[in-house]
């Protein structure tokens, strides 16, 4: 008997269960997945970190809203039996609803939870509140929140950075010069949100370089190109890819290149960019001289790159971390009139993608649409935050935001649900959100593990894994749809979020409107039934159900073309449109100007982030967070993958002589923040001027400030990138780095 499929985040896997237990799991054969993170599988599902069963702080079980907030992470943990913690925490949310109504309720609940697209655990919860009545929701993300809302001016919607790209088939054979800001990093290519059947981003890479793409990788890190790749290096200091690229324009304009018939036929606003990259606007013409001041790069080395640019098919690419940062929509903006210039846009192999070093399958040929995803309830309440001020939510009260040119007034927390998500991984400036974090009167947390999060918890409930329950998995940028049947039986009294939440909405009353009187294969019939119908639409036959379970994984046919971003709106803007307000590409937006936002212009502009590298104190540092290697965020994080403790802090080793560090020496990572202990690794591949750290590690923040789990959010900076967005400035940051001594120890353990 062959063994079993399913997925993860991190890949397909062909499981080895015996006795009930899962033994062992390796990557799929052929799939490309990561050997090393599949089989952390079993180490992960068995860890000691796991949640058995649930559990409630002692203050709070004794004082309920009257405990203090301020204990949460310092009481004992009780073990209760489920009745009393799910009766409890149904009294819980009709109290606060009743007392404060359903804005009170916090429960947007941020975070990738597993693969599966039915137990999906933020949609679960998500849709738990819809049905409830409503609660204060949160809209965009962590990864692309920058580019979301830019994107939706200058495109007309995100589709750019949540989906649409120019598939890898149309760059083969096509690009002559492939630059890539912020790189082709292939740790990035491990993880795909919902798993993916393939990881093949290294060979078509390898494919569009054999058949004579040359590839320009723009990071301050030289581990952005890819093992092998024969890339070239330019390495400028974080955040002054705006000024490269809108330097690029200026030099275009000047050599007489910059392509006007394009710009004129489908942008609107080159004449207001134009003008600002003359200078006219504030007597600075935005030259490659300037761009060099700013990138600290050679202008030698840049006016290379302008030769390579000006012939031939050019393919931008810029990764999403760069928009994680003060003034992130800059990049995406600046790119895509760097790409409307060159006046490619739309032709194959040329134009510009986002993300292709971001996430693997971006620019796999693939038919979107088909997988099935958890309908969510809408939500009464009416009310949603920006996902990235929910801190700010906590601090400010009644206060109000700007937001894509609305106010957002923050509502009084008093309860936060938390499913899927680890707050205590993905927010910046932990210590405050740990500050902040004792307001609200309760706080409840689904987890598998005990996480930072689940420690800080007033009530948690043990949640399965992926392999104790049966699922569709599966992800729109790859062709593949798994059915995920359950391998083993849950770990200790562990339950499915939907079983939580189903038992839930009994106690309340309205268990009928969220399970809609549908068990697990009630609902993956009926949302497969769905697929179903959306394959027909698209001409294609897929499996029955039935035959899904059979067959485990469903090859989907690919699309017959390669996917050319914009070719229709190239091909023609009048009958294909962007569904922008001027219907083209909005080099300047009336829309955005009206707004009247400080350092925000109606068109792409560099403006110095809020801590800069560029006129620091000399032993500051800019400190990039990187996505982990060898996690997914902060999951693996309770596996043998976590072997570097404390995590490693990268710098160039002129930078570690300057402080007299030596490989694994042991430094304390500062900022007006907080600290983090960290070893020093020292690395040729970084620039000068910068530390790199990996965000995963767990936070064990203590009362002097410092986090001897090494997880750098206790540094990083908590401030929106813009009015318009709101999104992470997780990469804004400047840190002291000194030698960790003894005494500090004490004062630590
Ligand atoms: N400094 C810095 N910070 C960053 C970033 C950065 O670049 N720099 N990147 C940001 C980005 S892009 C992202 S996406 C975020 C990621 O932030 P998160 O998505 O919050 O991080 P994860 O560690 O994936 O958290 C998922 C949690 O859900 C739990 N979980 C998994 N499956 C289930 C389930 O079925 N049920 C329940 N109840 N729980 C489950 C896991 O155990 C884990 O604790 O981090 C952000 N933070
Ligand atoms: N293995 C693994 N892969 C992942 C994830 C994971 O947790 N583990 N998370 C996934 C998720 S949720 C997301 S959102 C994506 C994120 O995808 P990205 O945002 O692209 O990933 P990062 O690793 O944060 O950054 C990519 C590279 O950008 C470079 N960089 C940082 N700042 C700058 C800058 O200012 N300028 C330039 N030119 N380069 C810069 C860094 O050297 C870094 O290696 O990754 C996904 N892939
Ligand atoms: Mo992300």
């Amino acid at each position: 008997m062959t063994n079993p499929i399913s997925l993860c985040h991190w890949g397909a896997f062909e499981a080895d269960v015996s006795n009930g237990r899962l033994i062992s799991a390796v990557p799929l054969q052929d799939s490309g997945a990561d050997a090393d993170m599949i089989g952390a599988l079993p180490q992960l599902v068995y860890s000691d970190k796991r949640l058995d069963r649930p559990h409630i702080r002692e203050g709070w079980l004794r004082d309920r809203k009257l405990s203090k907030g301020s204990m949460r992470g310092h009481e004992r943990m009780v073990p209760v039996s489920w009745d009393l913690a799910l009766t409890l925490v149904a009294e819980e949310l009709d109290r606060v609803r009743t007392d404060h109504g359903h804005k009170a309720l916090f429960a947007g609940s941020y975070g990738w939870s597993s693969a599966g697209r039915f137990h999906h655990a933020r949609s679960q919860v998500r849709r738990f509140f819809g049905a409830f009545g409503g609660y204060t929701d949160q809209v965009s993300n962590y990864s692309w929140g920058a580019a979301q809302f830019i994107l939706q001016h200058v495109l007309g919607s995100s589709d750019a950075v949540s989906g649409a790209a120019t598939s890898w088939d149309s760059i083969i054979g096509n690009t002559d010069t492939f630059i890539a800001f912020g790189g082709l990093n292939p740790k990035n290519w491990r993880v795909t949100s919902g798993g993916a059947g393939f990881h093949h981003m290294p060979a078509h890479i390898q494919q569009a370089s054999d058949q004579g793409t040359k590839f320009i990788v723009v990071s301050p890190v030289a581990d952005d190109i890819p093992p092998g790749l024969d890339a070239e290096w330019i390495a400028p200091r974080p955040g002054s890819d705006t000024a490269i690229m809108l330097g690029l324009c200026h030099e275009m304009l000047r050599r007489g290149r910059a392509d006007h018939g394009f710009m004129e036929r489908f942008c609107v606003g080159s004449d207001t960019l134009i003008a600002y990259l003359n200078g006219e606007t504030d007597q600075q013409p935005k030259s490659l001289n300037w761009a060099s001041d700013i990138a600290d790069v050679p202008l030698e080395t840049l006016m290379q790159l302008a030769d390579t640019i000006e012939p031939g098919r050019v393919m931008l690419t810029a990764s999403w971390s760069l928009q994680r940062a003060h003034h992130g929509e800059q990049t995406h903006w600046a790119l895509i009139a760097l790409a409307a210039m060159l006046g490619q846009i739309g032709l194959p192999g040329g134009g510009f993608t986002f993300g292709y070093g971001s996430l693997n399958a971006v620019g796999e040929n693939a038919r979107k649409g088909l997988m099935p995803s958890l309908p969510t309830l809408g939500n009464e309440a009416g009310m949603a935050i920006p996902v990235a001020r929910f801190v700010d939510m906590l601090e400010r009260p009644g206060t109000s935001i700007p937001f894509n040119g609305q106010e957002i007034t923050f509502p009084d927390t008093k309860l936060i649900y938390w499913a899927g998500g680890n707050p205590f991984h993905h927010a910046q400036d932990l210590f405050r959100l740990e500050r902040l974090w004792a307001r609200p009167e309760t706080i409840i947390v689904n987890e598998q593990f005990w996480t930072a999060t689940a420690q800080r918890a007033d009530i948690v409930l043990p949640a399965t894994t992926s392999l104790e329950r049966s699922d569709i998995g599966g992800t729109s940028r790859d062709p593949h749809v798994f059915y995920m049947q359950k391998l083993i039986d849950p770990v200790g009294q562990a339950r499915n979020d939907f079983d939580i939440f189903a038992d839930l909405a009994r106690r309340l009353n309205f268990e009928e409107a969220f399970t809609e009187a549908r068990d697990e294969t009630a609902w993956l019939r009926h949302l497969w039934s769905k697929s179903e119908a959306k394959a027909a639409a698209q001409g294609l036959s897929a499996p029955t159900f039935d035959e899904l379970v059979h067959k485990q994984v469903w090859q989907v046919p690919l699309p017959d073309e390669p996917e050319i971003y914009l070719s229709g709106f190239r091909q023609d803007p009048i009958e294909h449109p962007l569904p922008t307000d001027s219907g083209k590409i909005e080099l300047a937006s009336a829309r955005i100007a009206a707004f009247q936002y400080e350092d925000f212009a109606g068109h792409a502009a560099w403006y110095k982030p809020a801590e800069w590298i560029g006129d620091a104190a000399p032993d500051a540092l800019a400190l990039l967070t990187r996505q982990p290697a060898k996690f997914l965020h902060s999951q693996l994080g309770q596996t043998y993958l976590a072997k570097d403790h404390p995590p490693k802090v990268c710098m160039h080793p002129f930078e570690a002589d300057q402080r007299g560090f030596k490989d694994k020496d042991l430094v304390r990572v500062s900022s007006p923040r907080g600290a983090c202990l960290a070893q020093v690794a020292r690395m040729e591949t970084c620039r000068r001027g910068i530390a790199v750290m990996e965000t995963g590690p767990w936070y064990q923040g203590n009362e002097a400030g410092m986090d001897r789990g090494g997880n750098p959010n206790a540094v990083t900076l908590d401030i929106g990138t813009s009015p318009l967005s709101q999104a992470t400035s997780a990469q804004t940051c400047l840190v002291t780095i000194e030698r960790y001594t003894e005494d500090e120890q004490e004062l630590v353990t």
